[in-house]
């Protein structure tokens, strides 16, 4: 039992202990958590924490010699300190195999962002454990993407106003936030978000494998993905830890039922909080329905507990809530059989049929004549605007629910001709991404598939075109004045958007949407 401390901003619902039977059916979860590949090895999760211990070591050694560098003395160099952090599937305790370490570096206030970027690189550049580096340092979060010992880590750093950085320093603290530039706030929300997550569930470990489930679950169905519209991984830990405050005692099977249970029912667009939402010492955005009109939109609210709170699942559109709504009652109704023993665990796990279940699709191809970097931003940008295609579609009288699909369909086509490459990036040619090729894609990952490394040895004469495809499926109602599907103007208003884009440029970008039969 938890004892008498209060979780969340209501009393729980029920503080009752797990049943025999709950337990069995708990235990049958983990055993198929276990099967479906979500637990890594022991061994590998070893390997995880010493990398963290080296990159713990490596961060003292850096702000020590940018200290040094700065003409303090070696003791007062020593005492500047330095920490990581972690956020992500590894903080929430929910990693897999494949999972990377998301990592944030804190640092005192005489060591700058253009040092990590320099000294931190160096370092990581000298060690034997490193097989791969890239930095971003004018991302949107400063970011050095890196493997060591096998393991991708996404690095990033935030500067403190405070001159030293102890071992014991938490980020609780929401006056830590203050004097400290835009890009260090966001760098040390991903951290404060997941700390305050854990300190406000009753049984971390019971809220990580309910999680594990849910996000699996999430994944097979296809309604995982911030950029398209779905709840993303902090959005749903955060919906699996409001179940958690409101059965303290329960076992994680049992919260997984509740989940359904209590989110079907729920009443949209009446926010889920994990707790009261704070103010605080910034001249920064709260989420505030009351004075926000954009806040008041948002449809299926769920708000990070740590200060500065925002909307989580502000991408959420018309139609992509009613898929929500409609997996979230198909979850409940198999968890309900799972329960009287008509179905099973894995039952619960059944991939999606997104290909099977329309008439109509219409696919979205952004396709780059240049290099994979010119494409990924590209590329990029259109996934990033999809959701707004969506908001015009649904709006349609024609139109029930457009659906969009949450991975992306990536090809490489090295031309042989100029006039080849043009027709393909034209949508002349299609390129052969047929629906079906969904069969064959991993969860978590879009699949690259087709003609490999295209900058092969006599690549010189070859134009390479990149595309990434997009699907949305349509539900239509054509009845009584709406005897026409037209959707001309919604498309061309995206295309619009799209190269509006600043970096767009029509020499090597281009976009086009086909209608695709089921
Ligand atoms: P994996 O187990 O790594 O697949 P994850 O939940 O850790 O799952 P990510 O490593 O992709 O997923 O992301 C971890 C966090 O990093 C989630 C979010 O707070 C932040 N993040 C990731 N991508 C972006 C992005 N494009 N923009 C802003 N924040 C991001
Ligand atoms: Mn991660
Ligand atoms: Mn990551």
């Amino acid at each position: 039992s938890t004892g008498s401390k209060q979780y969340g901003v209501t009393p729980p619902i029920s503080t009752a202990l797990a049943t025999p039977a709950e337990r069995t059916l708990n235990e049958q979860l983990i055993a198929e958590l276990k099967a479906q590949g979500s637990f890594e090895s022991e061994e590998e999760t070893k390997k995880r924490v010493q990398v963290l211990a080296l990159l713990q070591e490596l961060t003292q050694e850096f702000v020590r010699i940018v200290s040094l560098r700065k003409n303090m003395s070696e003791g007062m160099a020593r005492d500047a300190g330095g920490k990581i952090f972690t956020y992500g599937s590894y903080r929430l305790g929910v990693y897999g195999p494949g999972s990377d370490i998301d990592t944030l570096v804190v640092v005192p206030k005489h060591v700058s962002r253009d040092d990590f970027f320099k000294v931190f690189d160096e370092l990581l550049r000298k060690r034997p454990e490193l097989e791969e580096i890239a930095s971003v340092p004018d991302a949107f979060v400063p970011i050095i993407k890196l493997k060591l010992s096998g393991i991708s880590i996404d690095l990033i750093c935030a500067r403190l106003d405070i001159p030293q950085v102890p071992l014991n320093l938490t980020l609780e603290d929401k006056s830590l936030l203050k004097n400290i530039d835009e890009k260090d706030l966001r760098a040390l929300n991903g951290t404060r978000v997941t700390d305050e997550i854990l300190r406000l569930v009753p049984q971390p470990v019971v809220f990580k494998h309910a999680l594990r489930a849910i996000k699996l679950w999430a994944q097979r169905r296809a309604i995982y993905a911030n950029v398209f519209g779905f709840p993303g991984g902090v959005a749903w830990a955060m919906l699996v830890a409001r179940i958690c405050q409101l059965y303290p005692n329960a076992v994680s099977a049992t919260i997984v039922g509740k989940f359904f249970n209590i989110l079907t029912k729920w009443n949209w667009p009446q926010p889920v909080l994990l707790k009261p939402i704070e103010d605080g010492p910034l001249q920064v955005r709260v989420w505030n329905p009351r004075v926000y009109p954009q806040d008041k939109g948002h449809r299926m609210p769920i708000i990070t507990p740590a200060y500065p709170s925002m909307c989580a699942t502000h991408n959420i559109t018309a139609s992509t809530q009613k898929i929500i709504m409609q997996e979230l009652t198909r979850g409940g109704l198999t968890v309900d059989e799972i329960v009287v023993g008509k179905k099973k665990w894995k039952d619960f796990f059944t991939r999606h049929t997104f290909f099977h279940q329309y008439k109509y699709y219409l696919s979205i191809v952004a396709a780059t004549k240049g290099t994979d970097e010119d494409h990924l931003k590209w590329s990029g940008l259109v996934e990033s605007k999809l959701r707004l295609l969506v908001q015009k579609l649904e709006v349609l009288d024609t139109i029930e629910i457009a659906h969009p699909y949450t991975k992306t369909f990536e090809k490489s086509h090295v031309c042989s001709t100029h006039e080849e490459a043009i027709r393909i990036a034209d949508g002349e040619i299609i390129p052969p991404v047929a629906a079906t090729a969904t069969t064959t894609v991993a969860d978590g990952e879009a699949k690259t598939e087709g003609e490999g490394k295209p900058d092969g040895e006599d690549a010189t004469n070859k134009t390479t075109v990149h595309t990434t495809t997009l699907y949305i499926g349509l539900e239509i109602k054509l009845d009584g004045a709406n005897k026409r599907l037209d959707i001309q103007w919604p498309c061309q208003e995206f295309f619009e958007t799209c190269k509006n884009w600043t970096l767009y440029n029509e020499e090597i970008n281009s976009i086009f949407i086909k209608n695709v039969k089921g």
